[in-house]
């Protein structure tokens, strides 16, 4: 499989922003960098940055505009890597600067140092059903006519106020047993995921198993130096 990305020192990773009215941590991260208070060459996101945003929405590019434009914004500074989760599909032409990695091209093979890394938002190696769902959603056709249904946005504020009820941030008992279930469908002998939200590093038997928290959960992000290490995200009030 030839190498599709590098990843440089330095390098920040963060995840599971969750962007909407209430959550807005993304967009102070955004601020941090374009304010340079934060310094950055190449920043990964990992998947579910919008707590939901597809191009065939309008109704929700609209609301996320403001961090839309910042990104954009962004991307002609720093070299952005995002890749698509579970609640920001389709991202194309929303981000025309920005590396985009869908669903179907993930796992994503990076080098580090010599070192081969798997990169997915992490809801890969799940089940069948799981599969043709993400199939059925990302559907560009079904999306273009719902987004026709979608009268006076109707069904898509019915989206938006059940993301915004919904709680993210929890521990997951026996989250070290889960991933060890798919460990093995990876073949390097380092493996980086979002979607948990669980911000755990775990060492298996042939593999280091990299969980970048949820920015929004935990406050912190991932710098690669040599080893992953988690940082909170200070903002000056
Ligand atoms: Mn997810």
């Amino acid at each position: 499989m030839p190498m599709s990305l590098k990843l440089i020192n330095d390098c920040i990773f963060i995840a599971d922003t969750h962007f909407n009215e209430k959550n807005t941590i993304f967009y102070t991260f955004l601020q941090e960098l374009k304010a340079k208070r934060l310094l950055c060459k190449q920043l990964i996101l990992m998947g579910d940055m919008f707590d939901f945003l597809t191009f065939q929405t309008k109704y929700f590019i609209k609301k996320n505009q403001k961090a839309i434009d910042l990104l954009n914004d962004l991307s002609k500074d720093i070299e952005i890597i995002y890749f698509e989760g579970n609640h920001d599909y389709n991202l194309k032409k929303i981000f025309p600067l920005i590396k985009i990695y869908e669903r179907q091209a993930q796992p994503v093979l990076a080098e580090y140092k010599n070192k081969s890394i798997s990169l997915s938002h992490g809801d890969m190696y799940v089940d069948n059903f799981y599969n043709i769902y993400c199939s059925v959603i990302r559907n560009k056709t079904l999306l273009a006519l719902l987004n026709i249904l979608d009268i006076n946005d109707v069904l898509s504020k019915k989206i938006y106020t059940s993301l915004m009820a919904k709680s993210i941030c929890r521990k997951i008992p026996n989250f070290k047993e889960i991933i060890q279930k798919k460990i093995d469908c990876y073949d390097t002998s380092i493996v980086i995921e979002g979607h948990y939200h669980q911000g755990d590093f775990i060492t298996y038997d042939k593999t280091f198993y990299v969980n970048i928290p949820s920015l929004l959960c935990s406050n912190e992000y991932v710098i690669l130096n040599d080893t992953f290490k988690k940082i909170t995200l200070r903002t000056k009030i």
